[in-house]
């Protein structure tokens, strides 16, 4: 908490900020993935990935998975459990997720002006199941923006994977 932790936020920063790039984000992510394999022994489990859990996947049609296997490292180094559910899913298997998971935020990523309608498809069969209100919803990717994530109601946008982490953090009440 004292050490690696605030050593990401400084990664998520910087990233932002453009001083640092994939690559040395990549290396970081690696670097703490390493630390908590050999931490996890000294912890119980409650202290392991206990900021909350985050279902994270790209939509139905989209193959793009760089971004969001960026995104879901950022997040598990800092603290929260990642179900990465991959690339190409359909609404219907986020669903499945959402109602067996029980995640605390539902992650979704789409890198083609094509594929973004599967983004508001997938919160409304959350929302005609009637689990859209026990879940927060972030989206991202390249050409998603504010003004559509606000068009589908969804309750979190972020444009890189430092501002995804602050997001996931404001959406758990931490920051
Ligand atoms: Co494709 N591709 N691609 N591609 N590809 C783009 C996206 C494109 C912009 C290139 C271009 O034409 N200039 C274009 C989309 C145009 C559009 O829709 N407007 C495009 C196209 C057209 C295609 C194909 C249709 C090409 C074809 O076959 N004719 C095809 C589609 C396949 C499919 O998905 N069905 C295709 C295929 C591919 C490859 C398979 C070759 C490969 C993907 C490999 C992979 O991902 N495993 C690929 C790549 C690599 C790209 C580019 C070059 C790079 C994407 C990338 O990884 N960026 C891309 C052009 C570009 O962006 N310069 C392009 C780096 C990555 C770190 O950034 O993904 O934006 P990004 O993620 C960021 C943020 O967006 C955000 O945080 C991340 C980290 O900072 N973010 C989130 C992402 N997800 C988030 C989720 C969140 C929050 C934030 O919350 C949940």
């Amino acid at each position: 908490m004292k050490g690696l932790l605030p050593g990401m936020d400084v990664v998520g920063q910087r990233m932002k900020t453009g001083e640092m790039f994939i690559p040395e984000v990549l290396r970081s992510a690696n670097t703490m993935h390493r630390a908590m394999d050999i931490l996890k022994p000294f912890l119980s489990e409650s202290d392991v990935n206990g900021i909350g859990t985050i279902i994270i996947g790209t939509v139905e049609g989209d193959l793009h998975d760089i971004g969001k296997n960026i995104v879901a490292m950022l997040l598990e180094a800092s603290g929260f459990k990642v179900v990465d559910l991959g690339v190409d899913i359909k609404p219907e298997v986020f669903l499945e997720a959402v109602e067996t998971l029980k995640p605390n935020i539902l992650g979704l990523s789409s890198l083609l002006t094509t594929t973004m309608p599967k983004i508001e498809e997938t919160v409304n069969i959350l929302k005609d199941a009637g689990v859209r209100n026990q879940i927060k919803v972030m989206i991202g990717g390249a050409p998603v923006t504010q003004s559509f994530a606000d068009k589908i109601g969804a309750d979190a946008y972020a444009d890189d994977a430092g501002t995804a982490v602050e997001k996931a953090k404001t959406l758990m009440n931490i920051i």
